[in-house]
């Protein structure tokens, strides 16, 4: 029963049903508890590599032998980043702001949240659709239920959508020293705000710091399904925005300059 639980679990992350950094890397720790090897954690990581929450949460779990309590450890420092993220981001909103976010990131949605339902702020939140796998629109449905009021637009409307916006959120796949990886799209985004002096921002704890980054591309068949057999299709899950386009990152440490960031993320990463 535990061995069907665990496989439902591995193709839930590899089908992007579980989503986001946070839920993958939450979700990849409590499975390796039940089976703590080194080739087990080999094969969660294998399945999102564009992940080093879950890549970083796991190597120390390897290392480790106190396991359980580390993996303990680990989900509370990733649960009580979120909440500081959540509070320092709220700090930015002000009263009436239209504020854009892309994809499906907990750590925005939580900053978000907070502020309409701890501060009772209003503000509108711009999305789009963001295809293949519409993860705006999820974005969209989570918010809404909170209260929020939510503005989509198909993807190609993104310089319009950004136009009527005052700040941009987003999450973080991994911290790099020279910038971030997010859902695709992410860049090209901040090059348009940035061009339209909109601040940006990028959203995250700080154990996502990595020195190995791998973009995962992934199957062509989520974009396009039943093609003729000369049609090619690729589909990048991440790109990589340069930290000159960041106004910042909220993290754990609150809001601080990009390489203000890094320097303290390294020390979580090699001190956990
Ligand atoms: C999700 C995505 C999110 C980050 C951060 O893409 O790009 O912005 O994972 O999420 P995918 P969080 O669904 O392809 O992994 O803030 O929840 O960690």
């Amino acid at each position: 029963m535990e061995e069907i639980r665990g496989e439902q679990v591995l193709e839930k992350i590899r089908n992007v049903k579980i989503q986001g950094a946070n839920e993958i890397a939450k979700a990849g720790i409590n499975l390796f508890t039940k089976n703590p090897t080194k080739d087990f954690a080999k094969k969660i990581i294998s399945l999102r590599p564009t992940e080093p929450l879950l890549q970083n949460s796991l190597d120390i779990l390897v290392k480790t032998s106190k396991k359980n309590k580390t993996a303990k450890d680990l989900l509370d420092y990733i649960e009580k980043s979120k909440l500081a993220i959540a509070k320092a981001g709220s700090q930015l909103i002000k009263q009436d702001m239209n504020i854009f976010s892309h994809c499906h990131s907990t750590s925005v949605i939580e900053i978000l949240k907070y502020a309409k339902l701890k501060q009772k702020k209003n503000f509108v939140v711009y999305t789009l659709e963001v295809e293949p796998l519409l993860q705006g629109r999820q974005t969209a449905e989570e918010l809404a239920k909170a209260g929020i009021k939510v503005i989509v637009f198909p993807d190609l409307a993104a310089e319009e959508a950004l136009r009527h916006c005052d700040v941009f959120f987003f999450g973080a796949d991994a911290f790099t020293k020279k910038g971030v990886a997010n859902k695709l799209g992410t860049e090209l985004l901040c090059r348009l705000a940035r061009e339209l002096n909109i601040p940006r921002y990028s959203c995250g704890v700080s154990l996502k710091y990595t020195k190995k980054l791998k973009i995962e591309y992934r199957s062509g068949k989520e974009v396009w399904d039943e093609r003729s057999k000369n049609i090619q299709v690729i589909n990048p899950a991440f790109d990589f925005t340069n930290k000159k386009y960041l106004s910042g990152v909220i993290s754990e440490f609150g809001i601080l300059k990009f390489d203000d960031f890094v320097k303290k993320a390294k020390k979580t990463v090699n001190n956990f």
